[in-house]
């Protein structure tokens, strides 16, 4: 999702729209388990009731309901589309997403804290396991985004979606500065796939630095070798954002490893087990080049990038990023980064910022703009801007 709408917003749309037609389904499947609001399937066809085979993961990896919120919100923020939330069906969805994490919340008398138990986390060797540090932070960020997004359409927003986001337990553990993946997690414990680093992407989970290498460091080791496809290139991203380009880049080989001849596609595992044609590995791979080699994050209020490749490239050309209805060009390199609108239909007129220096520059259709390649962001250019 994330790379189809970075280039292609309206098939990004469409991906949406399909859950927003598979609503009723979701919303009977929270019901049928206790519960408020929708809860979307692990595994989803025609109608969004649960169609995975096995009957755990639809019970317990109910992340996945706040990964399809992450969808919605990271297109509204790269579109500004308010049409699709408005009249197109896209509030409903996301008050009932909300309305689900509420009342799957407990609260701690002993922590003075929500609580979600009894789930399993995107790390699948574990379950019935309480506080999954990916599922309470998904949960919190839905919880945001739905308050967010109310403001937006002017809708009043209910007091209890602010109170829970902020005091829902995303565990920590604060002397060794990492995130236990559950509660009761001890380091060295073996795990299936990313899990506590999707925390930094795509979460953008605020943490320090030191945070996000703690949490890489204490995985990286642990996490099961022939695992499923899609783990390496999410270390790979945590590795280019701490600018670790080698350590990156022996993890992106492994994903090259299963590439399967003649026709190139991914298997699930490494023996060739599992799903053929994988397209959460095929996923993952392009988000590692194309938001782990750029650091592109699109935030509220702007398309993030800080380049950061290996020795052998030399140069990275994009062409065709969408932002606001924008078309735009980027040609990196290790020292000069152009940046190119190349079509502004909607001439909602864009400027690049350069983090350390605060430099503005207007970004005109068909004048390429030459910066030092470094951390900055596009955004909206505002008033008084040259
Ligand atoms: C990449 O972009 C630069 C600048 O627009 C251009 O000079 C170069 O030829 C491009 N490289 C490739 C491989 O397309
Ligand atoms: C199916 C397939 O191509 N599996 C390969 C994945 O990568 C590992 C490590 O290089 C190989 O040993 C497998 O044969």
């Amino acid at each position: 999702f994330p790379n189809i709408l970075l280039f292609y917003p309206e098939a990004a749309r469409a991906m949406l729209e399909y859950r927003i037609r598979t609503l009723e389904g979701a919303l009977r499947n929270a019901r049928e388990q206790g519960y408020e609001g929708a809860k979307f399937p692990w595994e989803s066809a025609a109608t969004g009731r649960e169609v995975c085979p096995e009957e755990i993961y639809g019970a317990q990896e109910i992340h996945v309901t706040g990964d399809v919120l992450v969808a919605f919100e990271q297109y509204y923020h790269s579109t500004q589309d308010q049409k699709l939330f408005r009249e197109d069906g896209g509030w409903r969805l996301v008050r009932a997403v909300a309305q689900y994490w509420c009342s799957r919340m407990v609260w701690s008398e002993e922590e003075q804290c929500y609580h979600i138990r009894d789930v399993m986390p995107p790390d699948e060797h574990h379950c019935h396991v309480d506080n999954s540090a990916y599922t309470n932070a998904v949960a919190q960020r839905s919880l945001t985004f739905a308050a967010r997004l109310a403001r937006d359409l002017l809708i009043p927003v209910p007091e209890q979606w602010l109170r829970r986001a902020s005091s829902i337990k995303v565990p920590f553990d604060a002397g060794k500065g990492y995130h236990p993946e559950y509660d009761g997690y001890r380091p060295g414990e073996p795990v299936k796939q990313a899990d506590v680093v999707l925390l930094g992407f795509p979460l953008m989970h605020p943490m320090s630095p030191e945070v996000r290498r703690n949490d890489l460091e204490m995985y990286e080791p642990v996490t099961e070798l022939h695992g499923p496809a899609m783990t390496w290139s999410m270390f790979a991203v945590g590795w280019l954002e701490l600018k670790e380009v080698q350590r990156a880049q022996a993890l992106l080989n492994k994903c090259f490893s299963n590439i399967t001849e003649p026709f190139k596609i991914w298997v699930e595992n490494s023996d060739g087990s599992g799903a053929v044609n994988f397209l959460t590995g095929m996923g993952g791979f392009l988000q590692a080049i194309l938001f782990g080699y750029t650091g592109f994050r699109i935030t509220r209020s702007s398309l993030r990038f800080d380049p950061a490749f290996p020795d052998d490239i030399h140069e990275l050309n994009i062409t065709g990023v969408s932002y606001l209805g924008n078309k735009l060009r980027f040609s990196i390199t290790r020292e000069e980064m152009g940046i190119e609108v190349t079509e502004s239909p909607r001439a909602l007129p864009l400027e690049a910022v350069l983090e350390e220096s605060g430099q503005r520059l207007p970004l005109h259709e068909g004048q390429r703009v030459s910066l030092p390649t470094a951390a900055g962001w596009i955004q909206r250019s505002s008033p008084g801007t040259p």
